[in-house]
């Protein structure tokens, strides 16, 4: 039996000095009736928690550690930059070498501008696509999470979703009233919807991968649909790219679906762990923002050094030589493990997998979008996450996040992964 004596205490603590005891809502672990851990250190795939608790981690800081945790050239590249000093608040080269290493990466991207999270890159990205267009309302999906912007909480997903609450209080509906938000996969809905209303639309947002309402990939012709209907009316396309971006593929989603947006939105990955969202797309865009346009968008800390330098390095690893092809083999023996584990215990879930982002949910329905992932069991996932956390296994603490694997995973962390999930599935389904 684990002990989470220091961790208890430490959130104690912090909920007095912190709404929730916590800095980002899903992380206070309510939807599955537990506490936080809190973490003492990390290194590949493994966290240690305050009480000396070891966990194989699924959650990868909610996907940027895809080479694992403390890698040592990340580390290295930190370190060495640290010693020039931690922000000056004027252009560094590292932030032109991210910048050539992201256009290089993704073709739709001409011009990138670096802020600090995925909700500023996102945030950014909208103001942009209505500045250009002269348009307000934008069109996002249901289930889908841009960050915490005013427009976005609208039937969002992550931490919005797992709450289960409709939006938020101190957004104007002013705001609100220029947010639509629709199905997830449904394009027919959504064609009919531009047909009528097109020439009013902004921009059209969408995670080109869901990995916010759990993960859930696009059906065919849906990004496609997107595409088609926002050249035709006049709208920008905007990709969220911030989980599946140098995730699913190095070139992101837009890579593997062969669709190129107007304007993409990074995160995550691209900051190899520390603070950085990207936001970027055609020249023609771009050259609006501010001081080469009239669109406005500044941050003191857009571009620091060493988040610069752990981005860099990040990349650098993993755009060699099989990287990818080692990530997907160790993910889909992860999938197909978990499968098996619930045949043999009769337990019914559904699986979604693109590449190392994956989406387990405890219904028998396949989740194509977010009501069909709101008819999982949440008190079952609630179960299933104690479980498998007192079996050492992290995983994210809700239904409706994406579970990510690194290339830190061994095959003995996956297999041991799966004896706990089928010994989890057995105990719940005996009860
Ligand atoms: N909302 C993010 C995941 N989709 C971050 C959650 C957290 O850091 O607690």
């Amino acid at each position: 039996m684990k002990t989470y004596r220091k961790s208890s205490e430490l959130f104690a603590r912090a909920k007095e000095l912190i709404p929730g005891g916590v800095n980002s809502p899903v992380r206070a672990c309510r939807s599955v009736g537990t506490t936080p851990l809190f973490i003492e250190k990390a290194a590949g795939s493994i966290l240690t928690d305050a009480d000396g608790n070891h966990y194989i981690d699924y959650v990868g800081s909610w996907g940027p550690m895809i080479l694992g945790h403390s890698h040592p050239a990340v580390i290295r590249a930190i370190e060495d930059t640290l010693k020039r000093g931690t922000s000056f608040g004027a252009p560094v080269d590292l932030e032109v070498t991210l910048a050539e290493m992201i256009v290089h990466a993704v073709p739709s991207v001409e011009k990138v501008r670096m802020v600090n999270s995925g909700t500023e890159a996102a945030m950014s990205a909208v103001r942009l696509a209505r500045g250009v267009t002269g348009r307000d309302v934008i069109i996002k999906f249901d289930g889908c999470y841009h960050g915490h912007a005013d427009t976005f909480l609208v039937a969002a997903g992550s931490g919005v979703a797992t709450l289960n609450i409709a939006g938020s209080p101190g957004v104007p509906d002013a705001v609100i009233a220029h947010t639509l938000s629709l199905p997830y996969n449904d394009a027919e809905r959504f064609a009919r919807v531009m047909e009528k209303s097109g020439e009013t639309i902004a921009a059209v947002i969408v995670e080109p991968v869901a990995g916010n309402m759990g993960l859930v990939p696009p059906v065919p012709g849906f990004l496609e649909t997107l595409r088609e209907k926002t050249l035709k009316y006049g709208s920008l396309l905007i990709f969220d790219e911030v989980m599946t971006g140098f995730r699913v593929a190095y070139g992101g989603a837009q890579e593997l679906f062969h669709i190129g947006p107007d304007l993409s939105c990074f995160g995550k990955i691209v900051g190899g762990g520390l603070p950085v969202g990207a936001y970027g797309g055609r020249k023609e865009f771009m050259s609006q923002v501010a001081p080469e346009g009239p669109v406005y968008q500044a941050g003191t800390l857009s571009g620091n050094p060493i988040a610069m330098a752990a981005g860099i390095a990040t990349l650098t690893e993993i755009r060699k030589p099989g990287f990818y092809d080692r990530l997907e083999q160790i993910s889909a023996l992860l999938a197909h493990g978990l499968e098996q584990a619930a045949a043999n215990t009769n337990t019914r879930l559904a699986i979604n997998r693109v590449g190392s982002m994956m989406g387990v949910f405890l219904t028998d329905r396949p989740v194509k979008n977010f009501d069909d992932a709101k008819t999982s069991n949440l008190e079952k996932f609630a179960a299933y996450y104690r479980k498998m956390l007192e079996r050492g296994i992290y995983l994210a603490p809700s239904q409706f996040e994406a579970t990510f694997v690194s290339a830190a995973h061994s095959e003995r962390d996956i297999s041991d992964t799966i004896a706990a999930a089928e010994s989890v599935f057995r105990e719940l389904s005996a009860e």
